[in-house]
């Protein structure tokens, strides 16, 4: 029996999606499932894994401004030296897409749902060779922890952390398409782009 206190740990074979099971549980709490049946990205998109082969995990934190980007720092420190970020926060471990994050804020809670390939990667994805429940332990340390750190110390971190920074870009905005080198992210954590602060959008590395 766990205290009664302590915000659970809940552990599911197969469920539709951890956001929907996390939404409901106080700030701490963690769900972890084998499986998704709905498992979703940003923008309606569909996650996707066979059962037993990848973390899923929803983390209920208390919404920050620069929430997404923390996570994203942590995330990547709990993968490992080799993976680095792409704006806003999709894990690459080289140019392959390793795992993503969705962040969806509901009142004074964000629900951070973490997917990362560990078994199986669907074609031209990574995946990582580390056991679930370590990567799932690293995180339970991480993420509270660059969840609290100040502005500036999550931003320096995620700089470090970058696949995006000093590239050429190509986001995809909802009115028009926009292509040029990303310069930074700034302090609300928009990727500059050619001075041009976009704070939602998909990013696509271009060649130099
Ligand atoms: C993301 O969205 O990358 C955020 C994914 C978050 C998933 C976690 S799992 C636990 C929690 N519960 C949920 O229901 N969700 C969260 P986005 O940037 O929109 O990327 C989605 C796109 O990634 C899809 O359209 C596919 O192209 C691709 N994709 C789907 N499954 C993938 C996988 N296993 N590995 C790599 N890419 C994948």
């Amino acid at each position: 029996m766990g205290d009664p206190e302590e915000p659970p740990t809940v552990r599911l074979g197969s469920v539709g999606s951890t956001q929907d099971v996390a939404r409901d549980l106080p700030i701490g709490s963690v769900v972890v499932a084998d499986h998704q049946t709905a498992g979703r990205g940003r923008l309606s998109r569909a996650w996707e894994a066979p059962p037993g082969t990848g973390l899923h995990a929803s983390f209920v934190l208390r919404a920050a401004p620069l929430l997404s980007l923390a996570a994203g720092v942590a995330t990547a420190q709990a993968c490992g030296p080799a993976v680095r970020l792409k704006w806003p926060n999709d894990l690459l471990l080289g140019e392959r897409k390793l795992g993503g994050i969705l962040v969806e804020v509901s009142g004074q809670k964000a629900i951070v749902g973490i997917g990362i390939n560990l078994k199986w990667a669907p074609p031209g994805a990574a995946r990582l060779g580390m056991p679930r429940d370590q990567l799932l332990e690293d995180l339970q340390r991480l993420l509270p922890r660059w969840a609290s750190a100040a502005g500036p110390e999550i931003l320096t971190t995620w700089r470090t952390l970058s696949a995006t920074l000093a590239r050429r870009v190509r986001v995809e905005l909802p009115d028009r398409v926009l292509e040029g080198v990303a310069e930074d992210v700034d302090e609300n954590g928009s990727l500059v782009v050619d001075g041009v602060p976009v704070s939602a959008g998909d990013v696509i590395h271009l060649r130099m």
